[in-house]
């Protein structure tokens, strides 16, 4: 019964974590999904923000561990306590054996209460040694949470990272410490302001040695962050929640403080990190420009931009769109790329900035290498020494005609009369 409570707690915990974290941002995932057939443009084709699912991107994924336990068998035992009296119970782990074995899988394998498969370490890895967990989530994810589901008692101390980089750099997301100053040099819940919104806290919540299995650490990203409801306004959360890969730091045990009395073999056997579920919940990261991210060929995750943009995010416009500066869709403004104006001279075209100010924002590309004798920002007239064929569309490619330099007479007549004038030879 009381695992069952706990299982409930847990998944009730998480929603409310995706609920209040997201807010407004949340719900249009719902609308865009109830119009098929492109979530992407609206029912009269407009463009508008779209996003992708949200999903926990932990699931099925490899997790690098530092240690696990049963290379070579070990034994393990595991405490319950009843009132004062404190019992160990004491079992194998063994890497070889299906059913004693607890590998990394198991932290993301699929979660079922009723049968929790744990990820478990080797036996008492103290401080200053630790266990960490490194997970690739293959491209840019927006994070909104990252929940640790415990076998074991919680870690005392422990370290949630993130990378925006895969893997090269990594800063600290949340820190969870009975003695936050002491182990990582933070005051305990540290207020979050406008001015520091990109900064990792470190709380003594969720950190007591009990309950001694079933314990939740849930870190949700924009909790207590000012602009967290203006998300869609905030470059600076919009970066906080970004990364590419996580890393769980496990940086020191609870124990009963037994652990170097005689049958401190006993003791030690007993303290060990177990994890049965890591969830990375967050959305693939499109930037309002895709509404799903695809495997491509070689197997990684892109998103599958509209809005004719391109890029691992949609991250820019796509050639021959930057008539208009790239900007991230809003719930307002889906901000899509729009190609460059060049009467289909041109198949090349840049962005001007100070022309794109000079016409209030709202065009700026320039054409390059206007072709069919067109010249101009957007090949909308004729170049030196070619005139117009107002018979044609200046959009038609034989809008220019030639004349001969220096005669100022219509090149095409000039032909005729050359022609005529050696026929009549
Ligand atoms: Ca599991």
């Amino acid at each position: 019964m009381i695992r069952i409570l706990e299982v409930w707690v847990t998944s009730v915990a998480i929603s409310l974590l995706v609920k209040g974290a997201l807010g407004g941002y949340g719900m249009s995932m719902f609308a865009a999904q109830s119009s098929p057939p492109d979530p992407c443009y609206d029912e009269n084709g407009n463009p508008r923000r779209c996003i992708p699912d949200f999903v926990n991107s932990a699931f099925g994924k490899d997790v690098r561990v530092s240690s696990t336990c049963g290379t070579p068998a070990s034994r393990y035992c595991a405490v319950t306590e009843k009132g004062e009296e404190r019992t160990r119970d004491c079992h194998t782990c063994d890497s070889g054996d299906p059913k004693k074995t607890h590998p990394p899988a198991y932290l993301t394998d699929l979660n079922n209460p009723h049968n929790l498969t744990c990820w478990q370490s080797e036996n008492y890895v103290q401080y200053p040694q630790n266990v960490t967990f490194t997970l690739s989530l293959g491209k840019k994810f927006e994070v909104t949470y990252v929940s640790l589901q415990f076998c074991s008692p919680r870690p005392e101390s422990m370290a949630i990272f993130k990378s925006m980089d895969y893997g090269k750099s990594w800063v600290p997301f949340q820190f969870y410490s009975t003695q936050c100053k002491k182990m990582y040099n933070k005051q305990n819940k540290a207020a979050i302001t406008k001015q520091n919104e990109q900064e990792a806290i470190c709380t003594d919540s969720h950190t007591d040695m009990h309950p001694l299995t079933g314990g939740l650490i849930a870190f949700s990203t924009l909790d207590g962050r000012p602009s967290a409801h203006d998300f869609d306004n905030s470059p600076v959360l919009q970066d906080w929640v970004t990364a590419t890969d996580i890393k769980v730091t496990f940086s020191r045990l609870h124990t009963f403080g037994d652990e170097n009395e005689d049958d401190s073999e006993l003791a030690r056997d007993s303290y060990f990190y177990a994890v049965s579920d890591l969830q990375v919940g967050g959305r693939c990261k499109c930037n309002g420009h895709a509404s799903k991210c695809v495997k491509e060929r070689e197997g990684n995750l892109v998103c599958e931009c509209k809005h004719n943009t391109a890029g691992l995010e949609c991250d820019r416009c796509k050639p021959f769109h930057y008539d208009r500066p790239w900007q991230r869709a809003t719930a307002r403004e889906a901000n899509e790329c729009v190609a460059c104006h060049c009467n289909l001279h041109a198949r090349r075209c840049r962005f001007n900035m100070e022309l794109y100010k000079l016409s209030g924002r709202r065009s700026g590309g320039v054409c390059l290498n206007c072709r069919h004798n067109t010249a101009g920002r957007h090949c909308h007239y004729c170049k030196e020494g070619f005139f117009r064929d107002m018979s044609k569309a200046i959009s038609h490619r034989r809008a220019c005609k030639g004349r001969v330099p220096g005669l100022g007479v219509c090149w095409v007549g000039y032909s005729k009369w050359l022609h005529d004038t050696q026929t009549s030879h």
